[in-house]
């Protein structure tokens, strides 16, 4: 990475400029809970999370174009093509929960999307539903209509942007149903190429990016437990920490059992060893 220059950071990952077409995406073991970075970190969480974003993107390439150029052999960095990021997340529901669930008791709707009555936390909607966020610098992305999402990337833009995100969320909803997890919602982003073609981007339905449930654990009428950081977020409960900066250091149990759940997500998933993966990250491409 002798040339790489820093582009960007997030919460639990870092972005360089390789050169004027192309982006180095690099995935961290750091790991956040109640939006606040934990000060220990998860063991081969970012190889996991690279690994399945290029799982995703590589069965999803008949669905959309994808920005992934290659995995380097650490297994946590990307080569992605530099693309012109549209500025709205593409949030797709097929379960109410988090903000969908707060906006539903709120105000009936979500997004625009006016939904039945009586709906109750966790339930699965009837057809996943396009649900747009703005990016907030800081932090808390905010829901807007499809209306106010039409005014920042034009109906055209989002009428397909809509489109492509159903598309890509069923392909994966139902795949990982097979493999007993539901993904209750995930968020998109997409950008623009040279020749102004919409190219899906960034991370690629992982459970950084996604709400991951155990399917075997699913009742409805109450908050689900997390499939990935379960562990994490019942013992920050426990130490009664109140979930401002700075988060608490994790126990070695609590760190070996969150890695084995992230690494389980991965098997399953993409039915390969997580040390298959390791040996050689591009088999994961296959
Ligand atoms: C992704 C982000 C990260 C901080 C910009 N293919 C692309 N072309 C242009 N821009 C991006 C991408 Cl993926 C892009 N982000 C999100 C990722 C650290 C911010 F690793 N920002």
């Amino acid at each position: 990475m002798a040339d790489a220059v820093h582009v960007g950071s997030g919460k639990v990952r870092e972005l360089y400029a390789l050169d004027d077409a192309r982006l180095l995406l690099v995935a961290s073991d750091r790991i956040s809970t109640f939006d606040v970075v934990l000060p220990t970190e998860i063991p081969d969480k970012g190889r996991v999370l690279t690994g399945l974003s290029g799982f995703w993107f590589a069965r999803t390439q008949s669905v959309c174009p994808n920005h992934l150029l290659a995995l380097r052999p650490d297994g946590r960095s990307t080569e992605c093509r530099r693309l012109r990021m549209l500025p709205i997340e593409c949030v797709v529901r097929g379960y109410l929960s988090g903000s969908g669930w707060k906006d539903y008791r709120t105000t009936g709707e979500v997004c625009g999307h006016r939904l039945p009555a009586a709906l109750r936390e966790s339930d699965r909607l009837a057809e996943p539903i396009f649900t747009p966020a703005t990016k907030a610098a800081s932090g808390h992305d905010e829901n807007i209509t499809r209306t106010q999402a039409a005014a920042l990337v034009g109906a055209e833009q989002l009428a397909e942007v809509e489109r492509l995100s159903i598309a890509l969320y069923q392909l994966a909803a139902d795949h990982a149903r097979g493999c007993g997890i539901i993904i209750a919602d995930t968020k998109f982003e997409f950008g623009l190429d040279g020749g102004g073609r919409l190219v899906f981007a960034d991370e690629a339905l992982t459970p950084d990016s996604s709400r991951f449930w155990p399917a075997d654990e699913y009742k409805p009428g109450g908050p689900q437990p997390s499939f990935d950081k379960q562990f994490v977020r019942d013992f920050c409960e426990r130490t009664g920490w109140n979930k401002t900066y700075p988060g608490p250091q994790l126990p070695a149990d609590v760190v070996a059992g969150t890695r084995a759940r992230y690494i389980e997500a991965f098997e399953r998933l993409t039915s390969m060893k997580f040390s298959t993966y390791l040996a050689n990250p591009t088999t994961v491409l296959k």
